[in-house]
Order: structure tokens, then C-alpha cells, then sequence
């Protein structure tokens, strides 16, 4: 299969208004096309139905699907079924639909959450459904794992362009803050804001601090997917990662010093640690010629300047 031009095309970014959709939609304005949107009080993305009406109407030549229920450790814990049904719905419509209107290709976003807890590191795409999930996010990463297998399912059978890639753990500006449903970085950003606002001279940090996790900022992971719906046409999926990993601990002492907070950290050890490390292996997409380019302490600047602009009251 060649590589294609976005230019004039009509690209549906499905799931805009998020982290991810929000940067994708960004970086598409580059490509000159006509990027599609839906809302979703008009259009319920789990619903056949309206999902179908809505792409038999607007026909798009391209879809990214960014839309998905996603939360932190506590979130995906606390909602199971929230997480398992709304995914694997928003996948099974979109991809068998995508399928049906002819749709030229089509990216699906996962997550690094569907490789097994214990995984060799880093972790390459082969490891998939090679031993036990994490109980935390099992769900989550059930509904992904569908997704991506849907994709190649379509690609094997139809023949599709059904392409799919796992981005390691996100982070940027747009990013959900709060700090029951978030994910840590947006998480610690909230508690040291309001330490620092407040003037308290400790935060609480979830676990012992002990868990690693590799941080991707949000803008790179827009433009690899840019660069994957251009150039990257096989059924199996491709990891996408930063190389920037960091103990939960050592991410706190960085937002600290970002922020000028002098503050102590409390472990607070009833709440989970999730699994203890998931560098991904990105290789695959380092070979095509794509990498990262914001730093960690770069990305968390730019994340604590659009927390302070947009969310600090
Ligand atoms: O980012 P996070 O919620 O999810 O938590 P996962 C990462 C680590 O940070 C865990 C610890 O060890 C948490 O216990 N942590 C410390 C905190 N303080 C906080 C805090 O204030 N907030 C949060 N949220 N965590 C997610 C999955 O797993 O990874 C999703 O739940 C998704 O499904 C995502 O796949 C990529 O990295 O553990």
C-alpha cells in the first residue's frame, strides 16, 4: 500500500474535544484538510444507529479514533463496566461502520495498558496477550485489545486499511485535572497548585511512589499519528513511546522544582500502585524516522502554564 496525502481530504477526528483529539486537530490544520467533527450530545459515538447515519452523511476519506472512556488508576478501578462497555462499543461501531462506508483507512488509538502487567521491558508489540493483565485496568485494556484485533480482523478479512497504534502514558495541556478521575501527572499538578495556593507544606502521592511510567507529551503523539496515517500500512499494531521514564516519586520532585514548590510528599499507601513499570519499545516507529521531541520537564512547563491559565481559580 502507498503512503498518502491528506491534503483536501476529509479527515474525521472522532473524539475531538479530548486530550488527544484537541492536539490531533491542532496538528491536522498543517495538513490543509477538512477535519470533521462530531459532538457528542449529537452524535453518541455507542450508538449504531446515529454513528452510522452520521458517516453515511458526511462521508470522510479518513478517521483517527481518539474517542474513548479513559481515566486514571482510581477511575478504571471504580467503573469497570463503564470502561469495558463504552469502548468496546465506540470501537465495534466505528471500525465495522468504517468497514461498511468504505472508508479509506482508518487509525485506532489504544494504550500501552494492553500489554501484560509483568512484561519484559521495554516492552515490545509482540508481547500482547503473553500473560496477565493488570487487575487496575483490565477492563480498559480488554475493550483496546478488541479494538486493535478488530482492526486486523477487518484488514486480514476485507482487505481493509485498518491501521492501529499504542501510545504510551499521555500528558499536556487539556489534560482532565481532576485528581479522583485523572491520571497522575495532571493528578500531582492539581495537588501542588493548591499546596502552593493554599499554603500547605505537604501533598499526598497514591502508592508508594515506586511505580515507573514513561510520559509521552501530548503534541508528539498528535504528529506520530499524523506520520502513521501517512506512511504506516500493516494490520499489526505499533507502539508509540517518548523513552522518558520516571518513578512517581522522581515526577513529583519534577513538577516541584517546576512550579518552585518546597513542600514534603506523604505516600498514601491504601491506594493502588498499579503495575510497576511499562517502558514501551518503540523501535518500530524510530526505524520508520519519527521520535519524540519534548523533554518531560519541557512538556510539564508547558502543562503547569496552561493549568495556571485555565484551570487555577
Ligand atoms: O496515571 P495513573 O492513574 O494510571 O497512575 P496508570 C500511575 C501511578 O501513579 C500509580 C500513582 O502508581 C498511581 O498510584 N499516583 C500517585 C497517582 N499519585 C497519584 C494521583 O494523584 N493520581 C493518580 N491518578 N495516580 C493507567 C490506566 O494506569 O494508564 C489507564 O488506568 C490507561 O487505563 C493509562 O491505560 C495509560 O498508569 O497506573
Amino acid at each position: 500500500m502507498k503512503n498518502i496525502k491528506l491534503k483536501n481530504k476529509k479527515v474525521f477526528v472522532a473524539g475531538h474535544d479530548g486530550l488527544v483529539g484537541k492536539s490531533l486537530c491542532k496538528r491536522l490544520e498543517k495538513e490543509n484538510c477538512k477535519i470533521l467533527t462530531c459532538s457528542k450530545r449529537k452524535v453518541d459515538l455507542r450508538d449504531f444507529n446515529k454513528t452510522n447515519n452520521w458517516l453515511k452523511l458526511n462521508k470522510p476519506d479518513y478517521i483517527f479514533i481518539c474517542a474513548a472512556r479513559v481515566g486514571g488508576i482510581l477511575e478504571n478501578s471504580l467503573y469497570p463496566a463503564d470502561f469495558i462497555y463504552d469502548n468496546l462499543s465506540i470501537a465495534t461501531n466505528l471500525i465495522h461502520l468504517s468497514y461498511k462506508h468504505k472508508i479509506k483507512k482508518i487509525l485506532y488509538l489504544g494504550s500501552s495498558c494492553i500489554y501484560p502487567k509483568f512484561s519484559k521491558q521495554p516492552i515490545k508489540e509482540d508481547s500482547l496477550l503473553t500473560g496477565s493483565l493488570e487487575p487496575t485496568n483490565e477492563w480498559y485494556a480488554i475493550a483496546k485489545i478488541a479494538g486493535l484485533k478488530l482492526c486486523k480482523a477487518y484488514s486480514v478479512q476485507h482487505k481493509c486499511n485498518f491501521i492501529s497504534a499504542m501510545p504510551t502514558n499521555l500528558y499536556g495541556p487539556g489534560d482532565n485535572f481532576d485528581i479522583n478521575s485523572g491520571h497522575v501527572l495532571p493528578g500531582l499538578v492539581h495537588k501542588i497548585f493548591d499546596a502552593l495556593k493554599y499554603k500547605k507544606k505537604t501533598i499526598t502521592i497514591w502508592g508508594t511512589g515506586k511505580p515507573k511510567r514513561e510520559f509521552l507529551f501530548v503534541d508528539d503523539l498528535a504528529d506520530a499519528l499524523v506520520f502513521l496515517m501517512k506512511k504506516y500500512n500493516k494490520p499489526d499494531h505499533i507502539n508509540i513511546g517518548s523513552n522518558q521514564e520516571v518513578t512517581i516519586k522522581d515526577l513529583a520532585k519534577i513538577i516541584s522544582k517546576v512550579t518552585n514548590f518546597k513542600g514534603n510528599f506523604i505516600f498514601d499507601k491504601s491506594k493502588p500502585d498499579g503495575t510497576p513499570r511499562k517502558l514501551i519499545n518503540s523501535k518500530k516507529i524510530n526505524s520508520m524516522g519519527w521520535r519524540s521531541k519534548t523533554t518531560l520537564s519541557k512538556g510539564i512547563e508547558l502543562t503547569c502554564e496552561w493549568y495556571l491559565k485555565n484551570k487555577s481559580k
